[in-house]
């Protein structure tokens, strides 16, 4: 069970948590109405494919990103998640590294907070989860929001995400967020080489392992190491290869995958864990 401020969400299967973007490009043709109502029906089209989860975000942390403003975030994610959670019964999370818009978010209806940075950028993010008793992902990356993407190699990358999730367990632990409420996740595309995500995956069960109390969430949908592997594919022919990853990493652990390709990824899921289950 994953526990959240709402409820507790069973993880006897893997469960998909889907991308619902809110970025400025989602807004650029059409009014604040038109969005949120676009939004909702993403969102509604998501959980009839199988979505268990919705994870709102309106800050793009993809290479060369720009840092939103507190103001332009809360604008564009509350107004979302409150319609989403009138609406559905579905648990929301919401993509932030900003405790304030986390607080905000889970004000409107949201039970999980997914934050990028494992409380690097807001440590105040672990007291909101505290508080509120809201899901919470803790995920790998390195470097300041700026440099996420052109991060130095390092030598040993499982190495390096194990000790990122003692320290932000230990710190979400000593802020009074209880085991039940984390999931951790490798953080693929983030300050990782080409061969280091793939490494990740590849060695997926051996950091499990080593962290048996926590669920492990992976998010490779549509990602450029993708796009590399495959002659530069551009984003929209990355569902094979996100399927791909999502088999792999769910054949070794993974207990939720984030995506973009809801229907896909959960009948990809489905194939995986009854053949798994032969073993
Ligand atoms: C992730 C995320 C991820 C979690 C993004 C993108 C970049 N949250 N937010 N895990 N990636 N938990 O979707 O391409 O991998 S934004």
């Amino acid at each position: 069970m994953w526990k959240t401020s709402r409820r507790e969400i069973p993880l006897t299967h893997p469960l998909v948590i889907a991308i619902l973007n809110v970025t400025p490009d989602s807004f650029s043709d059409g009014g604040r109405y038109s969005s949120i109502d676009a939004a909702l029906k993403r969102a509604e089209e998501m959980i009839s494919e199988g979505a268990d989860i919705i994870d709102v975000g309106g800050e793009s942390t993809r290479p060369g990103s720009a840092r939103v403003s507190l103001a332009d975030e809360i604008e564009r994610v509350i107004p979302v998640v409150r319609v989403i959670a009138a609406r559905f019964d579905v648990p929301i999370s919401v993509d932030t590294s900003k405790s304030e818009v986390a607080l905000a978010a889970i004000d409107a209806g949201a039970e999980i907070i997914n934050d990028i940075s494992g409380l690097r950028f807001d440590p105040k993010i672990a007291d909101v989860a505290a508080e509120t008793g809201a899901g919470l992902v803790l995920m790998h990356s390195r470097g300041e929001f700026e440099t996420m993407h052109s991060q130095p190699p390092i030598d040993d990358i499982i190495a390096e995400v194990a000790a990122d999730f003692r320290r932000s367990t230990a710190l979400a632990g000593a802020s009074g967020v209880a085991g039940a409420q984390i999931v951790l996740d490798i953080g693929i595309g983030f300050g990782k080489t080409l061969d280091q995500n793939l490494e990740l995956l590849a060695k997926l069960d051996r950091l499990i392992a080593d962290f048996p109390q926590f669920p492990m969430l992976v998010g490779a949908s549509r990602k450029s190491f993708i796009g590399k592997l495959l002659d530069d594919a551009p984003t929209d022919k990355r569902l094979f290869g996100s399927l791909a990853a999502a088999a792999i990493a769910v054949w070794n652990g993974a207990r939720i995958i984030r995506a973009h390709d809801i229907e896909e990824t959960v009948e990809t899921i489905r194939l995986v864990i009854n053949i798994r289950q032969q073993i």
